[in-house]
This record gives structure tokens, sequence and C-alpha cells, in this order.
């Protein structure tokens, strides 16, 4: 009962979000378009781009524009290497896709490793540490020639910018999890270091991206192009409970990551899986994956009570490592440190 009272007051805050935009008025009168014409048109504009442009990218172990990526069109006559030529290159940098199945069709994100990074993989539900820039895709046809051009919306530069997963755009929840995270070392003068961090470039057709909301400064149906750097991150735990109506955090000290059953470096829910597919992390098949329910096996007993050693009190995660609570989050380290 709690579990759909939880989904009840999520799909009710979602449509009050979204009934108080004026942006969303006008989207209301246009009917949305059709997901796989849209699909077609964002891959022939991102496939155009990654045929018609190379990079040039900063090395510079240490220092803050290290991988700095900066795209530049191919003019004719031009003899660079497009960002296409790295297609499953077997050297860096290479341009690799996931097949993404949502909205009946099957997306090709495409993305572009310059470096893989040497740490660990976030899951695409935990926090990332990134700093990053956005730009949206435009194809504006005049007198029957199709001009491509980006438009940045969005940049950080400096400080990173902490990004849980969970609530952001699905092609970040894609791409992230297959980067790693670098060496940070804080400096005497306060500042920090970043080392062999992952580094990369997204591609994401609209449908993976705002759609037709679009953004405060991303039109609708905009492909975005994200260039990032995976400098840390932070794993969480994201059960929920119901009190007086209200959802609050109960995490059940198994971390997020740590329930994806199927070891694929990714937990979806329901919506975010095609429709009536098998949830391969929902272990009692209630439809709420492991990483939402607080009784995974659904045997009316809580993981958080199954786990904790009811001698010590102290709860174990899966590989007996002692968690400690601080707030709302458990912690790996016993010394309640994110
Ligand atoms: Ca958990
Ligand atoms: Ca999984
Ligand atoms: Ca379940
Ligand atoms: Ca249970």
């Amino acid at each position: 009962m709690n579990k759909f009272k939880y989904y009840f007051i999520l799909f009710i805050t979602t449509i009050t979000l979204f009934s108080c935009s004026k942006d969303d008025v006008a989207a209301e009168i246009t009917p949305t378009r059709d997901y796989a014409v849209q699909y077609a048109t964002d891959l022939k504009d991102i496939e155009d781009y990654l045929k018609n442009y190379y990079i040039t990218v900063v090395d510079h172990a240490g220092f803050q524009d290290d991988q700095d990526v900066t795209f530049t069109k191919i003019v004719a006559g031009g003899t660079q290497p497009s960002i296409y030529s790295y297609l499953n290159s077997v050297t860096f940098p290479k341009l690799l896709s996931r097949n993404v199945k949502l909205h009946d069709i099957t997306y090709k994100l495409y993305y572009l490793v310059l470096r893989e990074g040497i740490g660990a993989s976030p899951s695409n539900v935990d926090e990332v540490h990134t700093t990053y820039r956005g730009d949206y895709l435009e194809n504006k046809t005049v007198d029957g020639i199709s001009n491509l051009s980006t438009t940045k919306f969005e940049e950080w530069k400096f400080e990173p910018q902490r990004a849980n997963l969970s609530g952001y755009i699905r092609g970040w929840k894609e791409i992230f999890p297959q980067f790693k995270t670098g060496n940070n070392n804080s400096n005497s003068d306060g500042t920090v270091s970043h080392k062999d961090f992952g580094a990369g470039v997204m591609f994401i057709p609209s449908g993976l991206a705002y759609y037709s909301a679009g953004k405060a400064s991303i039109p609708a149906y905009s492909s975005l192009i994200f260039s990032f750097k995976l400098y840390a991150m932070r794993r969480l735990d994201h059960e929920f409970k119901v009190v007086n109506g209200v959802p609050v955090s109960d995490p059940d000290g198994v971390m997020s990551f740590q329930e994806d059953l199927d070891g694929d470096g990714y937990v979806w829910t329901k919506e975010e899986l095609p429709a009536g597919a098998i949830n391969p992390d929902d272990s009692d098949g209630d439809g709420i994956p492991n990483y939402l329910d607080t009784d995974d096996d659904g045997d009316g007993v809580s993981t958080r009570t199954e786990i904790t050693n009811p001698f010590t009190g102290l709860i174990y995660s899966f590989y007996e490592i002692p968690l400690c609570l601080s707030g709302n989050q458990i912690y790996l380290d016993s010394a309640c440190k994110p």
C-alpha cells in the first residue's frame, strides 16, 4: 500500500509541476511529435555532425583544461579526421554507441570516449561529480541547403557539479556508467587537482533528453551534445517510505549499485524499461526494482531488518562492510564520511 502511495504522490507532484509551467501550455496545444519520426531526424543530424566535424583535445594533466574538447567544422578539402572516423576505434578517442529501447523504438546513442578514467564507474542512479558543457544541435534549412549548428546552453567549467543521476535525462543515465572516475588531490592552496578522470562526449537524440518540453534555454525537440569530465562520484541508497503522505528517505543499507542483480551497471524503474519487459533487478517481480523496494524478496520483512546483525545492531552490506547512518544517508565507511 505504501508503494502505491509513493507512486501516486510522485504522479501528482509531476502533474502539478508540469501544469505550473507557462511553456507547457503551448506544448499542450500542439500535438506531441511521433517519437520514431523525430528520432529519424535527430539521428540524421547527429550522424551528419559526427561526419562533418573534427575535435581538438587539450592534453594537460593536472590542469583545469585537461581534456577540454573543441569541435570544428571540416571545410571543403579539409583533411582532419571526422569524429565519425573514430567509430569503434581500438585506440582513444573511440566513438561507441549504446542501443536504448524506449518509446517503442531502439535509439542509437553515440558517445565519444576521450579517456576512460581509472576509478570506479557510477551506476545510473549514483551521484556524479562532473564539469561539463552542453550544446543543442540545430538544423536550419535555408533555400534548400541544410546547415547544422550548435548553441551552448550551459557550462560548468571550474567547480564540479554534484549531479544525482536519478534526476537527470536518460542520456546522462545511460552514458556516465560507461566511464570511470579519476584521482583527486587537494593542494595546499585549497584547490583540487584532478588526474586520469574519465572524459567524453555524448550525442543525445531529443527523445533521450527533454523532447517536446525543452528547457529554459533549450528549444523543444533538440538533440544535445555534452562534453564532460567525470572526476568523482558518491554511492547512494534510494529506498523511501511514506510518512503522513510524504515520501521520506528510508535506505535499507544496501547501496543502489549493489542492487544491480544482473550486474549490467544499471538499475531501472518499470517506466524506464520497454512495456512488458521483465526487470532483472526486481527480485519479487512487484514492479518496484530492488533499489527502491524496502522488502526486496516480498516476504513481509524489510531488507534492512534482514541484513541487521541481531546481536550488534550493526547493518552489514553484501560485502560485510560495516555501514553507518548519517542523516538520511548510509555511508560505506565506518567514519560516516561520504
Ligand atoms: Ca538500497
Ligand atoms: Ca541491472
Ligand atoms: Ca520489488
Ligand atoms: Ca524481505
